[in-house]
């Protein structure tokens, strides 16, 4: 403790009380920086390569003081004079290196890999403005660049520098090292790859920029909007550039560690994390090839240490690169990738589903994935199913050994310990610590089931946290919420398939019954948060429609003390944290078949509340863990639902003119009261999207969805029933600890150890 203090205060030079916070968040930094260079990086025979497109890491101050077990100790010191930890922590610009669950999973991956002591580095591109910073200005969403990098920066420079071929052109590379410090275990690194020349001042009104400068705009955005060909080819060059530098790294650390290339598979594993990293594929047997190594020879190496991990079922999201593209951007992979279509032709030319290159010349990312991987995994049970039996049902005919299930997980350490220190506390006074390192151990739990006391305090802690967060949302956001309320949460990228515009439906459902008289048993709180694709039309039409919501009942006295809707903006991991702990419902409505897992439906459930949702991605396993009495399942199975879209048998229209309920509340949407706050040209579109094609089918769960959350509404007000759900939530938790998930992928697809 001394030491640590002594230490603190070496690194601030200035007494505590006269700090500011910034300084208290760099001498933060400098001491993490030195204690991580005391912990050796995590060793083995083997080591794991996780490539990702994205990587949501969140803040890190905080996150590193628990893994390096020195948060109470700091937290303490500040408080002995008159500062807090949050003071500290909340100066650290959020990274902005990742868009939704797929990133966010990577970020819990590399926490849970370091803390098993796995050596295991991720691989990234280092985007200058993230994603975007999204703004509501006239209750529309607006981009503007995130600009996150700032001094003092986690990232390390270092000498490490690739040329990789652009084009007809070559750059030259830049790596920076981010480390990642395990719980009381290991220590990895995050490579973030950028080019120098790459410049922010291209960049205009918005998030608007001369796509066709590469050498100026490579690593500015994540996902840049790729609806023209000069979007796509840059989307192309930013993959080629983090495979590039993937597979060179890779290479150069095997070549130092004097290992024959001839056996890489014994040495390293790569895993593909969704198809934004394929070309690593063709990159790494160019390369080998190279070195001297046969075509059908490195294909073989590369096959064995490649896994792809796939997060999507929806057609949109399958990447398929036109060949003119490919052979703009990297003519150098082109033979290879023509020698791979032909490889796969040879065997199953009377199979035009599983050839690399389609009859309309594009070439499938996937299929080169599961081609010429070992491994092929889906992220929950449900969804892997569905890949086999449906989606990529080609594929497993032809490879059925390859495919397995292996289900999200999330990291305790950020999403229990770091931003619920209340809860967690608790339950180390209950269990001891043991279930910080084997979350199995939260089942014991359970044996307070019929505890009063703890069940109180549980429900007081939950309590504390939606203080807490009304707090929170009152000065960062201007949003006024009653603590006293239900908080039903649905927070997560916005899409047609996640059904946010469900979920405003019952809000509008809401409205008119207290309109017409009807209060609710208890007042309601709906938060929403969460981005939509800049070109994604639909999507920022249902955040129109809320934040219209938003000011229509925020606006009107009588409502307002029983119903509030509120839209967080630019949500994100520091976000996340604070109002997680704070629900009692966690929304996870998505149609049933579309929603890979979903892993804020583990952070909720884990935090105490209780999920409404469909039985969809891990929803499914929850269900299954917590039984049907402590869960609210509704709507239809992915069976009928697959049934439906197979048959051509859903109509919206039919759900509409069908019930007098679902058409009131649909033609709301358009009513005077809500075009004279918003856009009529927006909301109409909105209205006759769900009236006439609805492809994510809303109308056909919506009735069942009101009366469910009813029955969940109804059922919050019989506390004792709720507080023995909740616990039985947080004990039943521990099976979605991230640990699992990476012991799981280590054990059948890694080996590595
Ligand atoms: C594809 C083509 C063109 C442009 C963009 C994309 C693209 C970008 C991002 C496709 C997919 C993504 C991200 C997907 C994602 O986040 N999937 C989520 O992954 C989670 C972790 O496995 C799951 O829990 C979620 O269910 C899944 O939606």
């Amino acid at each position: 403790m001394q030491n640590i203090k002594q230490e603190f205060m070496d690194f601030l030079n200035k007494p505590i009380e006269r700090a500011n916070d910034r300084e208290l968040y760099a001498a933060g930094q400098k001491l993490v920086q030195k204690l991580t260079k005391d912990l050796p990086i995590s060793q083995g025979n083997k080591k794991l390569y996780y490539i990702s497109a994205e990587f949501l890491i969140g803040k890190q101050l905080g996150k590193n003081l628990i893994n390096l077990g020195i948060y109470d100790q700091i937290s303490e010191i500040l408080e002995a004079h008159g500062k807090t930890i949050e003071d500290m922590e909340h100066t650290e610009e959020e990274p902005s290196l990742g868009n939704g669950g797929l990133g966010r999973l990577a970020a819990c991956f590399m926490d849970s890999a370091a803390t098993l002591s796995l050596p295991a580095d991720g691989i990234g591109l280092n985007y200058h403005y993230g994603l975007f910073k999204q703004q509501f200005v006239n209750h529309k969403q607006s981009e503007e660049p995130d600009v996150w990098l700032n001094e003092p920066c986690w990232l390390q420079n270092t000498d490490v520098s690739f040329p990789i071929q652009l084009g007809n052109h070559t750059v030259h590379s830049r790596m920076y090292d981010l480390d990642i410090i395990g719980y009381e275990g290991g220590h990895n690194r995050l490579h973030l790859f950028d080019l120098d020349t790459v410049n922010g001042a291209i960049v205009g009104k918005g998030i608007s920029f001369d796509k066709k400068d590469i050498d100026h705009n490579l690593t500015l955005f994540l996902y840049p909007d790729d609806s023209d060909m000069d979007g796509q080819l840059l989307r192309i060059y930013q993959q080629y550039f983090m495979v590039s530098n993937a597979a060179q790294l890779i290479l150069s650390e095997e070549k130092k560690a004097g290992h024959d290339l001839h056996h890489l598979d014994q040495h390293i594993a790569i895993q593909i994390n969704d198809t934004h990293p394929t070309l690593v594929i063709p990159e790494l047997i160019r390369l080998l090839m190279q070195e001297g190594i046969p075509m059908r020879e490195a294909a073989g190496i590369v096959t064995n240490i490649c896994a792809y991990t796939n997060h999507t079922i929806l057609a949109e999201a399958l990447e398929k690169w036109p060949v003119d593209y490919l052979w703009k951007v990297v003519p150098q992979l082109m033979p290879i990738i023509e020698g791979l279509d032909y490889a796969v032709a040879c065997c199953y030319s009377n199979n035009p589903n599983v050839a690399v290159i389609d009859e309309t010349n594009r070439v499938h990312m996937a299929r080169i994935d599961m081609h010429f991987s070992h491994s092929i995994n889906g992220v929950a049970a449900l969804h892997t199913e569905i890949l086999k039996n449906q989606e990529l049902k080609p594929f497993y005919d032809i490879y059925p050994e390859k495919f397995n299930n292996k289900t999200n997980g999330i990291t305790f350490r950020r999403f229990l310990m770091h931003s619920n220190h209340e809860l967690s506390a608790y339950l180390d006074s209950l269990l001891g610590e043991e279930w910080k390192h084997d979350a199995s151990k939260l089942q014991e739990l359970m044996q307070y089931y019929n505890n009063e006391e703890v069940l109180n305090k549980l429900d007081e802690i939950k309590h504390n946290n939606k203080v807490r967060c009304a707090a929170f949302l009152s000065k960062k956001e201007g949003i006024q919420v009653d603590p006293d309320s239900i908080f039903c949460v649905q927070v997560k990228r916005m899409h047609e398939y996640k059904r946010q515009q469900m979920n405003a439906l019952f809000a509008i459902y809401e409205y008119l019954q207290i309109k017409a008289g009807n209060k609710p048993e208890r007042p309601i709180t709906i938060i929403f948060g969460g981005k939509a694709a800049p070109a994604y039309t639909m999507a920022k039409n249902i955040i129109h429609l809320i934040l219209c919501l938003q000011e229509l009942i925020d606006s009107d006295p009588e409502v307002r003390k029983w119903l509030n809707v509120v839209m967080i903006a630019n949500y994100n991991v520091t976000k996340a944290e604070r109002v997680i702990p704070a629900c009692d419902i966690s929304e996870q409505i998505s149609l049933a078949s579309k929603e890979a897992s979903g892993t804020g439906n583990m952070k909720f459930m884990l935090n105490g509340a209780i999920t409404l949702g469909t039985a969809d991605g891990a929803n499914v396993e929850i269900r299954n863990l917590v039984n049907n009495d402590n869960i609210y399942i509704f709507g239809r199975s992915s069976d009928e639902v697959i049934h439906l879209y197979n048959t051509n048998g859903y109509s919206a229209r039919s759900y509409y003119e069908g019930s007098a309920d679902i058409r009131r509340i649909v033609d709301f949407i358009t009513s005077p009261q809500l075009s004279g706050i918003g856009d009529i040209s927006l909301l109409r579109d909105l209205q006759n999207n769900l009236i006439q094609k609805d492809w994510f089918m809303t109308l056909l769960d919506t009735e069942d969805y009101i009366h469910t959350k009813l029955r969940a509404i109804h059922d919050y007000n019989d506390r004792e029933k709720w507080k023995r759900m909740s616990l039985v939530n947080i004990a039943k938790a521990g099976f979605f600890s991230s640990d699992r998930t990476i012991d799981e992928y280590n054990r059948d697809i890694w080996h590595l150890r």
